[in-house]
């Protein structure tokens, strides 16, 4: 199972346990890393800058591609190498968060969102893709104990948040993601998100 996802609104826990799992994975001899999105290559990386820069103004339609061409030169450059290669790759977020965030959260038709996301990923389908479910106020709270400054998107607050939640609910709903409750202490969902890798 060599492609994970992890997924979620902001601060429910991903980054942590993307970094738990590829620990774990390495331990166990897997060839693992994590890797972010938008990010991951000197593109994605300068698109990423933008895209959370207060400062910059965007449409959802110019979000929506930006975000995708920072995925499409992921999918291209990183991951299918990597694949090939045999490694494990742990993805702090990939087209769900569109279909969400740009979709869901801003109005964007979510069929659309999806079909524009299938060209950018190019059939690339993860082995196991995972949305850590917290309420909004959860995640806040713990944005509010990691983090000063707060970026772009975060800035758009919690009604925001919580249609950015309830697309994840519809994704889950449609079979695309498997819900996990992301509401308990770090190693209690590091057990649960392990034997849902390893189940797969
Ligand atoms: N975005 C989009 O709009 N469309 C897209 O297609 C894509 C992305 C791909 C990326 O930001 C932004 O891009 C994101 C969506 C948008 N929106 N924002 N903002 P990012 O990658 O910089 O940030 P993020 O994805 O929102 O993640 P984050 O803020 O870094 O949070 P996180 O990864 O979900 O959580 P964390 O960093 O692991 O934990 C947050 C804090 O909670 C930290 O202090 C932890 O110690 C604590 N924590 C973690 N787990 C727990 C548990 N279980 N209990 C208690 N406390 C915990």
């Amino acid at each position: 199972m060599p492609l994970i996802v992890l997924e979620g609104i902001d601060g429910c826990g991903k980054t942590t346990q993307a970094e738990l799992l590829v620990a774990t994975l390495a331990e166990s001899g897997k060839n693992a890393r994590r890797l972010r999105e938008p990010g991951g290559t000197v593109l994605g990386e300068r698109l990423r800058s933008l895209l959370l820069d207060p400062a910059t103004t965007a449409c959802p339609t110019a979000e929506l591609f930006t975000y995708l061409a920072a995925r499409a030169q992921l999918v291209d450059e990183i991951l299918r190498p990597a694949l090939a290669r045999g490694e494990w790759l742990v993805l702090d977020r990939f087209w769900y968060s569109t279909v969400a965030y740009q979709g869901y959260g801003l109005g964007l038709d979510p069929t659309a969102v999806t079909a524009a996301c299938r060209l950018a990923v190019g059939g690339l389908k993860p082995d196991a893709a995972l949305w850590l479910d917290v309420p909004v106020a959860v995640a806040a709270a713990r944005r509010a104990t990691g983090r000063t400054a707060v970026d772009r998107i975060e800035a758009r607050g919690d009604a925001y948040q919580e249609k950015v939640r309830s697309g994840y609910a519809a994704l889950a709903a449609a079979g695309d993601l498997t819900r996990i409750d992301a509401e308990v202490p770090v190693n209690e969902l590091q057990a649960v998100i392990q034997r849902a890798v390893l189940a797969g």
